[in-house]
């Protein structure tokens, strides 16, 4: 049986997360491993394995994922600005195979990434 991501079972409420926002399309979370002050993930629902396997009729969910992180990033007092991330595979640094977006804020965040 192929095993179910942990992001899945946030979604399914198998395990705990403390979630932020939820819609019928997206899940928004604290990240466990906070890099920043502010470390929340945004989830579509759909499991899209990685960016690179996006396909044209995911275009609609992306761009809402975007508008949540702007909704978020207002709720959650980031006004000096944040960061959007998707790592992508490997040599990107994914470690959960379901795509997520990381929205990063609440202190000045260095260029170029590690
Ligand atoms: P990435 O490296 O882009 O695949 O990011 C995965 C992130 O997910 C990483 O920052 C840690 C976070 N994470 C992993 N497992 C859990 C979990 O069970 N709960 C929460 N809230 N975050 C998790």
């Amino acid at each position: 049986m192929m095993s179910v991501n942990i992001f899945q079972k946030i979604i399914d409420r198998e395990i705990p997360a403390n979630i932020v926002y939820e819609d019928e399309k997206c899940l928004a979370f604290h990240d466990v491993r906070p890099q920043a002050p502010t470390h929340i993930l945004i989830i579509p629902k759909k499991v899209i394995r990685t960016h690179a396997d996006l396909v044209a009729e995911d275009a609609p969910v992306l761009g809402h994922i975007h508008l949540v992180a702007v909704k978020l990033a207002k709720q959650l007092g980031l006004t000096s600005g944040y960061r959007l991330v998707i790592n992508c595979d490997a040599d990107g640094g994914q470690t959960v195979p379901h795509l997520h977006m990381h929205l990063l804020g609440g202190r000045s965040l260095g260029w170029p990434p590690g």
